[in-house]
C-alpha cells in the first residue's frame, strides 16, 4: 500500500511527542477515564468496563504530522462508536447538540475531533497493541486511536472525554513553546491524512519542509528500493 502524501516509512514504532524527553506520566492507582460536558449525569469508565464492551482489533499505519508513518499497528480496544452508543449517548443532555470531543491525557496533551471524525469505525480506544497492554511509551493503560487523523489525534494516557456543542479555545500541549508556535498554525480541524491536512493556517507543502527541518526522524527510514543485490558469482 501506498504511504499518503509526505510520509516517510520508519522502521519499527517509536516513542513520540514533543515531550520525549521525560518520562512516560505515572499512572494513577485505580485510574479510570472520566466523560465530561453536556451530560446528565457522571459517566466514568474504568478498564474493566472497556474488556466488557465489545471488542475490536484494528490494524493501521500511524502517521505522524511530521512526516513519518509507523506500519502495520494491530490495535485492540472499543470501538470508539460503540462506546458513543452504548455509554455516552444514553447519558447526554441532547446528542443533537455535540459537535466535538476533547481527549485529554495524563500530561495534559489535547486533542480535538469533531464527532463526524470521532464516530468513524476504525476509531478505537484501545488498550492493547501486538496483542500486548500497552506500555507507557505507546500510550499505557488507555489511549485513543484515529488512524485516518494525524497522530497529534490519538491521544495516549487518556484520563478525560469532554463532549462539547462547538470547537473549545485551542490549546493543545503542555509544553509552552509548543504551544506558543502551535497557536500560530493550528493543528487542522479535520487532520484528514489522504487529504494531508496537517495545520490551519500552513499550507502542507511547507509544513512538510519545515518538518523536516526542525524534527529529525526518530527511527531509521524504511529503505524506498531493495538493498542491492551481489553480482552473481558465474559472471565474476
Ligand atoms: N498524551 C499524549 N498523547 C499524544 C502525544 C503526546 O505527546 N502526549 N503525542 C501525539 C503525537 S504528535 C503522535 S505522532 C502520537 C505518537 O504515538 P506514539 O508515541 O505511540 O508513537 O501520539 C500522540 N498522542
Ligand atoms: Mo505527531
Amino acid at each position: 500500500m501506498a504511504l499518503p502524501p509526505g510520509q516517510r516509512a520508519v522502521l519499527g514504532f517509536p516513542r513520540f511527542g514533543v515531550d520525549v524527553v521525560h518520562p512516560p506520566p505515572q499512572i494513577p492507582d485505580g485510574m479510570s477515564i472520566e466523560i465530561t460536558g453536556q451530560l446528565t449525569r457522571h459517566v466514568s469508565l474504568t478498564s474493566g468496563d472497556l474488556e466488557s464492551l465489545p471488542r475490536r482489533i484494528v490494524v493501521a499505519d500511524l502517521h505522524c504530522v511530521a512526516g513519518w508513518s509507523a506500519l502495520d499497528l494491530q490495535w485492540e480496544g472499543v470501538a470508539f462508536p460503540d462506546l458513543y452508543r452504548l455509554v455516552i449517548e444514553p447519558a447526554l443532555i441532547d446528542p443533537t447538540k455535540v459537535g466535538y470531543i476533547v481527549f485529554v491525557g495524563l500530561d495534559g496533551f489535547r486533542s480535538i475531533v469533531t464527532l463526524q471524525d470521532a464516530l468513524v469505525e476504525n476509531v478505537v480506544v484501545a488498550d492493547r497493541l501486538g496483542g500486548q497492554p500497552l506500555t507507557g511509551d505507546h500510550g499505557g493503560p488507555v489511549r485513543l486511536v484515529s488512524p485516518d487523523q494525524y497522530g497529534f489525534v490519538s491521544t495516549k494516557h487518556l484520563c478525560r472525554i469532554e463532549l462539547l456543542r462547538s470547537e473549545p479555545p485551542g490549546f493543545y500541549h503542555p509544553t509552552k513553546r509548543v504551544q506558543r508556535a502551535l497557536t500560530m498554525v493550528r493543528p487542522h480541524r479535520r487532520a484528514r491524512v489522504a487529504r494531508e491536512e496537517r495545520h490551519r493556517y500552513l499550507p502542507s507543502w511547507l509544513a512538510r519542509r519545515v518538518y523536516r527541518l526542525l524534527v529529525p526522524l526518530p527511527a531509521p527510514p524504511m529503505s524506498a528500493s531493495p538493498p542491492p543485490q551481489p553480482w552473481p558469482s558465474t559472471n565474476a
